[in-house]
């Protein structure tokens, strides 16, 4: 599996750098943002280090698929039951500050007419 032992995400992952987790399998990780944007902030970070959306290659259809079926879920954990939102950032005009993929899940305040 891929890693650069650089990228915070990835001393995350390996529990060099302490997070609040909420949720690992094989695949993710998942911890609350150090900077919340909403009453639920995390971010679902794969184990292994991709740098962004635009690097995904066929090899991680099954990571990605993974993902997706995993937000509603840590949603419904979470107790969002109006709804949630989920943004990836990508590059640096993307607003990309980490470069290792990640999906902010958001909720728990009413988002409707709220940019980020
Ligand atoms: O978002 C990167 C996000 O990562 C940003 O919301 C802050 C968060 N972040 C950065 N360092 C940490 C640590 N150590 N713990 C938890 N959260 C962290 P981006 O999409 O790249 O702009």
């Amino acid at each position: 599996m891929n890693t650069d032992p650089n990228c915070i995400f990835c001393k995350i992952v390996a529990g060099q750098i302490p997070s609040k987790q909420v949720y690992a399998d094989d695949y993710v990780i998942v911890f609350e943002d150090i900077n919340p944007k909403a009453a639920v902030h995390l971010l679902v970070v794969p184990r292994e280090h991709v740098v962004s959306l635009a690097d995904l290659t066929p090899e991680h259809d099954v990571l990605i698929a993974h993902i997706m079926r995993l937000l509603p879920k840590l949603a419904q954990e979470q107790g969002l039951t109006t709804g949630f939102r989920t943004m990836i950032n990508t590059g640096k005009g993307g607003g990309q500050e980490v470069f290792h993929l990640h999906v902010h899940l958001l909720g728990g305040d009413d988002l409707r007419g709220i940019g980020f």
